[in-house]
């Protein structure tokens, strides 16, 4: 599972990345200076990590992780091919979900393809490129389906309409994530993996000074995501680019607390794009190592235990089940069970998320 990081050229995509991952991406100023994707693993911060590493001590702690890649900036025209624009597109097609970041600081040294900063209208220059690139995909689809529907069957009728009628939504310059489709329509629509349908939220990439005042962006940006229903994150890429290269952990946190803040924008970053790939974790808990893993929201405890090990799903026997709540509460395994709380669950179980899972299989 993969969140792309998409925008206009020198918005602060690279710089965010650095922030987010080890691997260090390019980032100069200039527009095109990212041409390969950058891919890299984010750890998701857990509190819940910390409380259990104290309670278990174990030999090492595992976080769950989450994929970004930094996708080279868009320009105009990118539906077109220009700036390399396909092979953007494409790397924004293998994502997930979209973190669209908007450049909401001045700064006269940095270019900006658009010749002023304004990032509502780079928003809708973004948004046009892709939902052309979807339209186009949809033409392709509608013309496909077409053929079908001669035969009259009621499957065929409704994937027909259903793309004719999200060509036309798009046409009209909305995003696919927004046309409302019923159940019966949404793997119809996830079949055509469309870029515009994708799970989005928005960083806006501001100044030192916005992090502690505000500006006149924010509030814009954020009206027009509330009527979108995605989320914003506001923070300083450079800033907290900046923050990183410090070497303690204390001194990180005194120009962190400067800036008014507990912990780095990044980390509200990587939790909401979590969020937005619509993950969840588990957690393994032992004295060799307590592990947070990744599974989707709704996920049975059969294919939970399918991230630890194949064998785990196929051989899979049932689940020993301990709410994290209440093992903080009591201290211990051996208490949990104890006090009657450790439940033990089937094949049909429904995984949530801070479930203490250990798996009984048999190969
Ligand atoms: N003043 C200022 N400069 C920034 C900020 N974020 C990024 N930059 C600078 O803008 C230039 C382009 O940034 P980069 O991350 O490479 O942009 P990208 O093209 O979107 O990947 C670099 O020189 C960055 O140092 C910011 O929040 N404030
Ligand atoms: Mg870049």
């Amino acid at each position: 599972m993969k969140c792309g990081i998409v925008g206009l050229p020198n918005v602060g995509k690279s710089t965010l990345f650095n922030c987010l991952s080890n691997a260090k991406a390019q980032s100069a100023n200039y527009p095109f200076c990212t041409i390969e994707p950058n891919i890299g693993t984010v750890s998701v911060p857990d509190q819940r990590l910390f409380e259990l590493e104290k309670l278990v001590n174990p030999e090492r702690v595992l976080p769950a992780v989450v994929e970004i890649v930094d996708i080279a900036g868009l320009v105009r025209g990118a539906s077109k091919g220009e700036g390399l624009g396909n092979q953007f597109l494409a790397n924004i097609r293998e994502c997930e979900a979209i973190i669209h970041v908007l450049r909401c600081f001045e700064d006269g040294n940095i270019i900006h393809v658009e010749g002023s900063v304004d990032p509502l209208r780079d928003k809708e220059i973004i948004d046009i490129e892709l939902q052309l690139k979807d339209i186009e995909t949809l033409e392709k689809a509608v013309d496909k389906a077409k053929k079908f529907i001669k035969s009259g069957k009621k499957d065929d009728v409704l994937l027909y309409e259903t793309l004719l009628n999200l060509k036309t939504f798009v046409e009209e310059g909305r995003n696919a994530r927004e046309f409302d489709a019923d159940d019966n329509q949404i793997p119809l629509i996830e079949n055509v993996q469309l870029l515009t349908v994708k799970p989005i939220l928005y960083v806006c990439n501001v100044d030192e000074n916005s992090i502690k005042n505000g500006n006149e962006w924010i509030a814009k940006i954020e009206e027009m995501a509330a009527k979108e229903n995605a989320e914003v994150v506001v923070l300083a890429a450079q800033i907290e680019a900046d923050i990183n290269e410090l070497d303690t952990f204390e001194e990180r946190q005194m120009f962190l607390e400067e800036l008014g803040l507990t912990e780095p924008g990044v980390n509200r970053l990587i939790t909401k794009a979590y969020d937005l790939l619509k993950l969840q974790t588990y957690f393994t808990a032992g004295v060799k190592e307590v592990r947070a893993w990744t599974i989707g929201k709704g996920w049975t405890a059969p294919q939970a235990a399918g991230v630890i090990h194949t064998d785990f799903e196929k051989g899979f026997i049932r689940a020993e089940v301990i709410k994290y709540a209440d093992f903080v509460a009591l201290g211990s395994e051996a208490k949990v069970k104890e006090a009657g709380k450790l439940s033990v669950e089937g094949k049909e179980y429904i995984v949530q998320d801070g479930d203490m899972m250990n798996f009984r299989f048999n190969v």
